[in-house]
């Protein structure tokens, strides 16, 4: 293994939802961004990622000068606190434009529509001092087969793609790939689809990966594996942990709660491979459960963070040794039980 790795941890403003789900409305009281901030500064988290909107409230109805304007207040905002922006990424799954889709939208309009606040988008990253746009594509894809031809759409999302790596020479795409939700089949499922997509770009080697571990779930697969598959190609440009109990909605769970060794092989192969030594964040995609009450409102972050460091000590104190001497033998009912019983204490 590399030498020990120090892993800097974020989360985005969303992170700290107040619980309304398509049966109900809010269960805790909304707070502003300030206190959101703050809180991440408390918990000791050294970054924030951001949607364009999280970044210029209302960026639909504001001028470029603007944009440009409240970017760099945001900027000074988190200079002032220490706080790094990890990301931004366009939420082109709101606005009235995107009903259909954003870059695979049917309607050309709609598409340049997309196209355009991607740009904006990038803009903010580079006012808020980072090369890294993340592109969750919520809209690209069917509620049923017949409604847009397959090849068409990955001709439509190579095309944004472009339009984005032409629009700043140096901006990096990381895909954040996920099977449904909110659309019925999305175009870009998995980390295996991001990184095929991006070869057929003008510039492969600036469009990469996120993963987030719900997603993986989602698509029927491993965590651990989709990683280690990402990291083998240098694209895991970022990170959302979190727990998915089984194929249902996207439950945004705390790292680890579901499946605690999952969690345990997912911070394994970050481990193995030196995730965040070129600089790559931790970040904890986790929602409150809806029950939460507003005093308890930041521990899903704080536990999420507190596990991933407990199982960064269970992955360095793994007798790796002994499982290799178990692997050699196929003795695999042993290799097992000793995973079990190291997790356990
Ligand atoms: C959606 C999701 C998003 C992205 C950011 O499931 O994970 O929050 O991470 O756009
Ligand atoms: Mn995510």
């Amino acid at each position: 293994m590399p030498s020990p790795n120090t892993y800097r941890f974020c989360f985005g403003p969303w992170n700290l939802s107040e619980g309304a789900d398509p049966y109900g409305p809010p269960t805790r009281p909304p707070r502003d961004f300030n206190w959101k901030l703050a809180q991440l500064r408390e918990l000791g988290f050294e970054a924030m990622m951001f949607h364009d909107d999280d970044a210029v409230p209302d960026i639909d109805s504001k001028s470029e000068q603007a944009i440009v304007a409240e970017a760099k207040e945001l900027k000074r905002r988190l200079d002032g606190e220490g706080i790094a922006a990890e990301m931004v990424a366009p939420r082109l799954w709101f606005a009235p434009q995107t009903i259909d889709g954003g870059y695979t939208s049917n309607d050309p309009e709609a598409r340049q529509y997309a196209i355009d606040r991607s740009r904006r988008c990038i803009d903010i990253a580079n006012i808020l001092g980072t090369d890294l746009v993340v592109l969750w594509l919520a809209r690209e894809g069917t509620y049923l087969r017949e409604a847009k031809v397959a090849s068409r759409s990955f001709d439509r999302l190579v095309e944004a793609f472009d339009a984005m790596l032409a629009h700043d020479p140096k901006i990096r795409l990381a895909i954040e790939p996920k099977p449904n939700e909110p659309m019925d089949h999305a175009y870009v499922p998995t980390i295996g689809h991001a990184l095929a997509i991006a070869h057929l770009t003008r510039d492969p080697a600036r469009v990469g990966a996120l993963i987030e571990s719900a997603h993986a779930i989602l698509a029927g697969l491993d965590p651990s594996d989709e990683i280690e598959f990402a990291l083998r190609f240098g694209k895991l440009w970022s990170l959302h942990l979190n727990d998915q109990n089984g194929l249902k909605f996207d439950q945004d769970k705390p790292f680890g709660s579901t499946n605690l060794r999952s969690a345990f092989n997912q911070v394994q192969s970050l481990e193995r491979h030196g995730y965040g030594s070129r600089g790559e964040y931790v970040c904890f995609d986790v929602h409150p459960f809806r029950a939460t009450k507003s005093e308890h409102w930041l521990a899903h972050l704080d536990n999420s963070r507190r596990t991933f460091l407990r199982l960064v000590e269970k992955a360095r104190a793994f007798d790796q040794a002994g499982a290799d001497a178990l692997i050699a033998d196929r003795n695999y009912q042993a290799l097992d039980q000793m995973v079990i019983e190291h997790l356990l204490g």
